[in-house]
């Protein structure tokens, strides 16, 4: 029964109505998600979004809480400066009732110790798990780049980072060769061709984490988790919303939301699919939804940042698929499975995914030198 996992928490969240059911969401990999229904006493429902906290990926929830406010604060206030409604553009988290268990007003901890929040349920919209439509990807493009520009003059010495070196994937490479060494759960014998194909793109994964090194490319805040179902799309206007899962906000480069959201979206497949011959890139939504992301991040990415953007496909999905393997050998203590092997599967789909876009590499490239010429006859 899933009521049994939420029943000691509801009462502690100023919700309006009373209860009436819960339903499991399950397209997150990491934390738990349910959405709640209430009834309200005009006969109307209200319905929330109450989640559980993974303390495996998130050792800090109350830091966590804390970036993601000051998040929600500064984009509040930009577009209250442009007198933009913020009404279903926005979380809007539900404090919590009585006395405080944590430091924020919006985290409670339960008896076991385990975090949780809640926000209002975005009514009327869509987050997508695959969209074949080129117009609504292209929304979800500009509702990525969107925020992008939001956040460009968030200062980002006020943020933590909730998952230090996240997108590092230097750093991701050294750990996944560790855990190979280490093979806790022995699994290692067996994945002599997929632990090649990593290192055989050592270099290549270290290409932007280098090029920040360098200088060649800024430190800005991002998102950090961009996959299509990550923005809300308005089912009658059909215009992206809202950017939600907010967790991951933390210094970054434009790079890793584009290449993330490609990743993600311009495949023809699930992340998880096992039938190989299935994935492939779709060309036709890899270029809209570049034009809608750079049509909101123009005045803000440099033109170095805008002809890098395919090289942000390749790595966040090379890394990606290195993640995956890595959790299958530590013996999926990270992410969530629902199948045995469910992250080799993964690991073998974003592998198959990342030789997809490395084949297409050269006409993305083109792609984005043809939108950055364009845009300088403007
Ligand atoms: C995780 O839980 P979810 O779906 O928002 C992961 C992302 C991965 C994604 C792959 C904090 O995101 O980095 O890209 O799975 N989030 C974290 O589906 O590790
Ligand atoms: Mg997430």
């Amino acid at each position: 029964m899933l009521y049994n996992n939420i029943k000691h928490v509801i009462n502690h969240f100023k919700f309006e109505g009373t209860y009436k059911s819960v339903e499991e969401l399950l397209s997150g990999n990491i934390n738990s998600t349910y959405l709640l229904t209430y009834g309200k006493p005009d006969g109307s429902e209200a319905r929330y979004i109450l989640q559980r906290i993974n303390t495996v990926a998130f050792k800090n929830p109350e830091e966590l809480m804390k970036n993601v406010q000051l998040v929600i604060n500064h984009i509040t206030a930009t577009m209250a400066r442009a007198r933009l409604s913020t009404d279903r553009h926005i979380l809007e988290f539900i404090p919590v009732k009585g006395p405080l268990t944590t430091e924020s007003p919006l985290l409670y901890k339960d008896e076991r110790g385990e975090y949780w929040r809640a926000d209002i349920f975005i009514d009327n919209a869509t987050a997508y798990n695959q969209i074949s439509d080129p117009a609504l990807f292209y929304e979800a493009g500009r509702g990525f780049g969107e925020f992008q520009k939001y956040l460009s003059d968030f200062p980002a010495d006020k943020l933590t980072e909730t998952i230090p070196d996240f997108h590092n994937t230097k750093k991701r490479f050294y750990n996944f060769v560790a855990s190979v060494a280490a093979d806790k759960v022995g699994r290692v014998s067996e994945l002599e061709e997929e632990i090649d194909f990593f290192f055989d793109r050592r270099k290549m994964m270290s290409t932007i984490v280098d090029m920040i090194e360098r200088g060649e490319l800024p430190l800005r805040v991002t998102h950090n988790d961009t996959k299509l179902n990550n923005v809300m799309i308005d089912n009658t206007t059909k215009k992206a919303l809202c950017v939600i899962d907010l967790d991951t906000v933390m210094p970054g480069s434009a790079l890793y939301d584009y290449g993330d959201a490609i990743r993600y979206g311009a495949s023809t497949a699930a992340e998880d699919e096992p039938d190989l011959s299935k994935i492939d890139v779709d060309m036709d939504l890899f270029r809209e939804f570049t034009r809608g992301f750079v049509s909101e991040t123009k005045e803000v990415l440099t033109r170095e940042e805008v002809l890098a953007l395919p090289m942000g496909v390749k790595v966040i999905t090379c890394e990606l698929a290195m993640r995956f393997l890595t959790d299958y050998i530590d013996g999926d203590i990270y992410f969530k499975v629902n199948r045995p092997q469910h992250n080799l599967i993964r690991a073998r789909a974003q592998m198959r995914l990342l030789e997809k876009f490395e084949e297409k590499y050269d006409e993305m490239v083109e792609y984005v030198e043809k939108i950055v010429a364009e845009g300088k006859e403007e």
